[in-house]
This record gives C-alpha cells, structure tokens and sequence, in this order.
C-alpha cells in the first residue's frame, strides 16, 4: 500500500485527535513548516517478524497504542538496522508532529515532580487532552529508568487511556539519551498526543538537555530549604519560565507563600529564559490539586504571548536546527568509531600517549589526517 496515497496523505489535520482543545494553530513539523516532498514513501521492508514500517506508521498515525510503543522501542534501539528504519519513520511522522506544547520539568529529587505529572496530568486528561509523560535519565544504564516506579506511582494517570508514559531510554551517553527523547516527542505527537511532559532525573547536564526540547520549562522547588540546600543553581533558575513552589499545603503553606514573594523578587532582576516573558513563580500542591488550574492556565498564558511574539515558532526552529547538528555530530563519531582502521590506529595512538611516547596534539593530528583522508 502507499500510504501517501490513502487517508494519511499530507493532511495533518485530518489524523489529529479530535479532543484537542487548544486554540493553537497546528504546527506542521518540527520548524512549522512541512513541503509535500519530505514526507518520503516509506519501504516495506520488515523489522521485527512481521510488523513492516508502514504498519508502524499508520499504526502510530491511527494512535495504536501497542504499535506507538513498539515504534518507541526501534526508535531507541542501539542496532545499526532498526536506527535507519526508525530514521526512516520519523522523517515520515515529521509532518504529522509539532502540535503539542511540549513541557520540562525538572527540581531536586523528591520536590514532588512526579506527584505535579500525576495531578497535572489527570487534569489535563479531563479536559480532554491526550498526555505523554517521558523522562530523561541519563544515568538509567539498565533498559528501565526510575519512572518505572513512578509508573506505579503515578497509578491513576498510568490507568488513563489518554494518557502514555514511557520511562527514560537507556543510553549510556546523554546524547544518546537526548536524540531517543527527541524522536520519541515526535512519535507521541503523530499518535495524537498534545500534551508532553517530560520529567528529568538525577542532575546537571539533563537540565540544560530537556531544555533544548521543551516550549516551556518549569522549576519545582519546595519552601524552607535553602538555594545551596536545593543544589539549585543560578543558571537553573535562569531557565525556567516559571518557579512552583510545591508542597503548599498544611504547615508548609504560609512559608510557601514567602517562597513566592522571594523568588518573584529575584527572577525580576534575571535575564528572561524566554524572550519576551518574565519568568513567574507560583505556589501549588501537587498532593491536594491546589493552585494546578492556575498553573495550568499560566502555560496557556505563556503559549499565548509567545506565540503571538513569534518566540514560541522560533525556539522550535532553533531546537530543530540544534538537533539538526547533534545528529550530524553523532554521525560523525559513529563513523569514526566504526572504522576499522581508525579503530586500530586509535588503539596504537592511546598507547603511544600514555608511553609519552607522542604528545596528545600530534597523536590527535595524525589521528584527524586519517579522519580527513576517508572522506574525501
Ligand atoms: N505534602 C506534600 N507532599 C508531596 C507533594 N508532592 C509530592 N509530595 C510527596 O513528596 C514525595 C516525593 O514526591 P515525588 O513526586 O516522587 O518527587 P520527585 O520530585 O518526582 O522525586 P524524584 O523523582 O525521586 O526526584 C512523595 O512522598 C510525595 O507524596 C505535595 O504537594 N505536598
Ligand atoms: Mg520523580
């Protein structure tokens, strides 16, 4: 079958969910705007027993849910034949993405992160939207992350039909990590998920990562604790559209409220993390469901302005064109590392070095002469 002749055709309108409530005009791909021609016929080759790339394709395009997972699992696959398949499907699942808001959420560990996905979540979904909750971890070296058990821990939102939570992929490297989630967006958002919340784990460079793939990102924070005690740094707080100060209930919700005015103090003299929008703080409790409809309605507000100031479309070129250089990066050093004779005479060059036998700039010189000689 060709599929860019049936129903699925170019028309990302006509395979979009019909609950979607934002007043938000649909984002055509990754930059916003899609050209016929890039969305390629896809091959039938098979990829596992009898699942074709086009049954994974109209499979995540008709939001099958059982397909939409195992589209997740090629597209995080470390084997060489499922990375050009699942390249393959994303190019073609491109022009069906982009109509989301895409939300990070990062804070110290055990300032309620999860709890905020689960409650958040579960208001969303009565809204009638579709919410995918993903996570990056780079240190989950095994093939499950710890949302796994947040799986379980967010039990009511995991029990929801609109709702998909995927845990981090493993990777090892956190560009490995970064391109799974990136392209795992994109897969959730063909299937008609408009709502992406992507939860980082452990900290420091997964910050800065999530970052670069979200619309808006958001701080939790929990009163009473210092800055140093948070392990929150400056340039965090320099990233966040908002700050939420969770845990607002009970004794807690007086020195919150404090929190608040303090923070809202400081953000006041720090550079904007999106251009044309100061960074808000607000107080919720993710347990209770407190202050979530005005965080909520804060991140309708902030996907207004920015969309009006043009800063909502250009973030999402300048990320697509990030990743543009991260995959072309990665393909690089997946040359080089694959290449035989590069490999061997990597091995004699780590061993000259550590002899002292070459210094580290010629041994890197000669090393990039072989480089540079492949590709011409
Ligand atoms: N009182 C109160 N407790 C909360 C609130 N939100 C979360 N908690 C509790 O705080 C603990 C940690 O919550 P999580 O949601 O797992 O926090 P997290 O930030 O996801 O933690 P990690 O993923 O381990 O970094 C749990 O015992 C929650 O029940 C809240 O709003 N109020
Ligand atoms: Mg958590």
């Amino acid at each position: 079958m060709d599929i860019n002749k049936n129903k699925f055709s170019n028309s990302t309108d006509s395979v979009k969910n019909n609950n979607n409530n934002f007043a938000v005009r649909i984002v055509k791909g990754e930059g916003g705007e899609i050209k016929p021609a890039q969305a390629k016929k896809i091959v039938s080759s098979k990829i596992t027993g009898k699942v074709t790339l086009n049954n994974y394709f109209k499979g995540v395009v008709e939001g099958n849910r059982t397909i939409l997972a195992k589209a997740i699992t090629l597209v995080e696959s470390n084997s060489k034949k499922h990375h050009q398949a699942a390249q393959e499907l994303i190019t073609n699942l491109l022009p069906y993405s982009g109509n989301s808001i895409r939300i990070g959420i990062t804070g110290i560990p055990g300032s309620g992160k999860s709890t905020l996905i689960e409650t958040l979540g579960l208001y969303l979904i009565e809204q009638g939207h579709k919410v995918a909750v993903l996570s990056v971890d780079p240190s989950s070296s095994v093939s499950k992350g710890s949302i796994l058990g947040d799986k379980t821990r967010m039990e009511r939102l995991s029990q929801q039909t609109n709702c998909f939570i995927r845990p981090s992929p493993s990777g090892g490297i956190l560009g490995g990590v970064s391109r799974k989630t990136h392209e795992t967006i994109i897969v959730c958002e063909a299937a008609g998920f408009n709502i992406i919340l992507i939860e980082t784990m452990g900290v420091g460079q997964s910050e800065i990562t999530v970052r670069s793939m979200v619309d808006f990102f958001l701080l939790v924070l929990i009163a009473g604790a210092g800055d140093e005690l948070q392990g929150i740094k400056r340039g965090v707080i320099e990233l966040a559209d908002a700050i939420l100060i969770n845990k607002a209930d009970g004794d807690n919700e007086t020195r919150s409220k404090m929190a608040k005015i303090d923070y809202s103090n400081a953000v006041r003299y720090l550079r904007p993390a999106t251009k044309g929008w100061l960074s808000k703080v607000l107080t919720a409790s993710a347990l209770t469901g407190k202050g979530i409809p005005e965080l909520w309605s804060l991140i309708e507000n902030y996907r207004n302005v920015t969309i009006e100031n043009g800063e909502f479309y250009k973030k999402r070129k300048n990320q697509a064109l990030e990743w543009t250089y991260r995959l072309f990066e990665d393909g690089i050093k997946d040359f080089i590392y694959n290449d035989e004779e590069i490999k061997t005479k990597l091995a004699e060059y780590k061993k000259l070095v550590l002899n002292e036998n070459i210094l580290p700039t010629a041994a890197a010189e000669i090393l990039l002469d072989i480089f540079k000689s492949k590709i011409k």
